[in-house]
């Protein structure tokens, strides 16, 4: 791989997937795309791994699709390539995704922060999608998923105006989870990471599911959904042994079954 750097720590069960393109600021082109995706289908097939950490360097985790590369191409072009597929098979990544961003995330390095599921801050990071700027708008879900963190005013400030929010914004509009000094990003988020690879892997990935399932559907079909889940914890044997630990007060040994 070329722009994607994955090195597991296997004692801990997490990954660290870097987005490895910095004389670019990790624009986003098809191939490191592509690439991401494999790394990513990899790893939520690789049992040594429970989450994921994906981030980019100190000074841009992605500042956006790659401009040159759509520069030129018509809307026909586009819709052939069809890139999107890529992105949207990235979002269906069943194990834990934690971005840890430093610097930029713009554009569609913010849509991609987005489609994490935990965002981890350093101070320097600035989110963004400021297409508007190059004369189009967001195309990966900044619409969407921009909106559902900050609500109306504040995403119509920033996707029509095309400023930038800070890490501390960030964390007020409940975007990122924390906000931590540029030589702790990376290290907050492998001590999170580190927390929820302990967890029976089988429940967090269906509490995963039953999360991101609150944004797609009504309240009923979402608690539907969830107590389905809920159900199939009974049939995994890290539930038994998660209540059985807690009973012979004992830290649970979880196998992901
Ligand atoms: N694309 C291509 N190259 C980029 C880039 C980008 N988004 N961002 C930076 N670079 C390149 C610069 O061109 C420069 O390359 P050289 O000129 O040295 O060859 C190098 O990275 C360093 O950048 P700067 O010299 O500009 O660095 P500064 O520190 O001065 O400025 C900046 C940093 C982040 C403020 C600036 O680079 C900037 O404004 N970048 C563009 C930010 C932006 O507009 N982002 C949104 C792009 S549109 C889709 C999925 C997603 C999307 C679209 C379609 N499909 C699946 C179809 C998303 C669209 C976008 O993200």
């Amino acid at each position: 791989m070329e722009f994607i750097k994955v090195t597991e720590q296997k004692e801990q069960y997490v990954a660290l997937v870097e987005l490895n393109r910095p004389k670019e600021l990790n624009a986003l082109n098809h191939q490191l795309m592509q690439e991401l995706l494999a790394a990513l289908q990899q790893l939520d097939k690789n049992e040594n791994v429970r989450v994921i950490i994906l981030t980019g360097n100190e000074k841009a985790f992605a500042a956006g699709a790659d401009i040159k590369q759509m520069a030129d191409k018509s809307a026909m072009e586009m819709l052939m390539i069809d890139s999107f597929s890529t992105w949207d098979q990235i979002r269906k990544t069943k194990k834990p995704i934690i971005a840890a961003v430093s610097g930029f995330a713009l554009g569609g390095g913010c849509e991609l922060a987005m489609m994490c599921d935990i965002i981890i801050a350093s101070e320097t990071a600035k989110f963004g999608q400021p297409e508007i700027k190059i004369g189009t708008i967001p195309g990966a879900g900044g619409t969407q998923r921009l909106t559902k963190a900050l609500g109306k005013a504040k995403s119509m400030e920033l996707i029509l105006s095309g400023r930038f929010l800070s890490a501390e914004e960030a964390v007020f509009y409940g975007l990122a989870v924390k906000v931590v000094p540029v030589e702790m990003y990376l290290h907050e988020a492998l001590t999170l990471a580190k927390e929820i690879a302990q967890m029976s892997p089988v429940a967090v990935q269906l509490a995963k599911e039953a999360i991101n399932r609150s944004f797609e559907t009504q309240l009923d079909e979402g608690l539907a959904f969830e107590r389905k889940n809920f159900y199939l914890t009974f049939a995994s044997e890290d539930q038994k042994e998660g209540m059985k630990a807690f009973v012979e007060k004992r830290k649970p040994e979880y196998k992901g079954k």
